[in-house]
């Protein structure tokens, strides 16, 4: 496949409404979209790189710079023959997964419309629906959140997982098990808290929360064995996981018993899936979280948690519960019974609305060889 073309797009998109986690509030979400054409055919991907450095140190800009500047350049113009070509020619860039994940999303649709299969065939997806969950932010009271949880569970969405941060934890906890004793429940800290706050998670352990998403530093791995040591609830580690190396450390220790896997956090699907067979041999369930993507990445999502070991419910929800008008056609949508289904279609399986993108394009960029 000779790669012709490459186009970067800086997109920021209006959330339906405000995201409050640990980290602070999110009002839009900024990507990079990236366009691979070749042979006629377009590939698309997303970079999940956020427009601040506070989920992880990549933001936009630094994206975008590691894409132009030694991304791109080492692929543009060379004929590759698979994907495993592509990484190994940017296997000196250190770090930056989502920056290398944007561009090998772009690739594998290319390829996989080259082959005339879906993505998730191709990724070696075995199921045409996927189980999807629902991601609340903070809210201002618990009032508040059980209204919000009423709505959601109403779609069809299979579990729950609320945020927390110090202060504003176990009393949301704790209103939702009264309200709702049966949900599959779970709650995401974003690395809020220290191994200090050991008496708060193990007041969690009576809520039968299906599992505590990285309470501890973002990039610790040794006091979540001591914290995970001391609880029933399985901890699931997110932003400590960056590679199939990370992985194996944090499962031998005991760090966790859950893996939450973003292809942009590990640098695209190829390690994710290294990451998803280990964790299968293991007997560690893993499930795919999500990053508010747009319509582009979200289908990349989707067809990666269609793999066998994605048995909990993800955090992949419809294109309405963050946008207005998404970007691809047609959008996403939850079934009734807490499925989306999975595109059949060749590569992501969903037209890009180009107007759409055009609409909420703030910078673009073509480089041809
Ligand atoms: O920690 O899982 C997270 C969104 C942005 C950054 C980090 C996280 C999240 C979410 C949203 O929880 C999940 C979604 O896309 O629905
Ligand atoms: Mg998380």
């Amino acid at each position: 496949m000779k790669l012709e073309k490459i186009e970067l797009r800086h997109i920021k998109m209006e959330l339906v409404s405000p995201f409050t986690t640990s980290m602070g509030t999110e009002y839009d979400e900024e990507h990079i979209i990236v366009r691979v054409d070749g042979e006629g055919l377009t590939g698309w991907g997303e970079s999940v790189a956020e427009g601040t450095p506070f989920y992880s140190y990549e933001t936009v800009t630094t994206a975008w710079h590691i894409l132009s500047e030694f991304l791109i350049p080492a692929i543009l113009g060379k004929n590759i023959l698979n994907i495993d070509e592509a990484i190994a020619l940017n296997a000196k860039v250190r770090g930056h997964m989502m920056a290398k994940a944007g561009l090998e999303a772009a690739l594998w649709d290319l390829f996989a419309k080259s082959k005339n299969i879906s993505l998730s065939k191709m990724l070696g997806g075995t199921r045409n629906k996927i189980d999807v969950g629902v991601s609340i932010g903070i809210q201002p009271s618990a009032a508040e959140l059980i209204r919000k949880v009423e709505g959601y569970l109403a779609d069809g969405y299979k579990r729950i997982k609320i945020k927390i941060s110090p202060g504003n934890d176990i009393q949301f906890v704790s209103a939702l098990r009264n309200q709702f004793a049966d949900i599959l429940l779970q709650v995401d800290a974003n690395s809020a808290y220290e191994l200090k706050d050991i008496d708060l998670f193990k007041q969690m352990d009576d809520y039968n929360l299906l599992l505590i998403e990285q309470p501890l530093g973002y990039e610790d791995i040794y006091d979540h064995s001591k914290l995970q040591r001391e609880l029933k609830t399985p901890l699931c580690l997110d932003e400590s996981i960056h590679s199939i190396d990370d992985t194996r450390a944090a499962i031998e220790l005991g760090s966790c018993r859950v893996i939450n896997i973003k292809p942009g956090r590990v640098g695209g699907f190829t390690e994710s899936k290294l990451i998803h067979d280990y964790c299968a041999s293991k007997n560690i369930p893993v499930w795919h979280g999500g990053m508010l993507e747009s319509g582009i990445g979200r289908a990349g999502n989707v067809a990666l948690a269609s793999l066998p070991n994605f048995t909990l419910p993800g955090d992949i929800s419809a294109s309405k519960r963050y946008y207005k008008q998404d970007i691809v056609e047609p959008e996403f949508i939850v079934n009734k019974d807490g499925t989306m289904n999975v595109p059949s279609l060749p590569g992501i399986g969903v037209e890009v609305n180009l107007k759409m993108l055009e609409k909420v394009t703030v910078k673009k960029e073509l480089f041809c060889k």
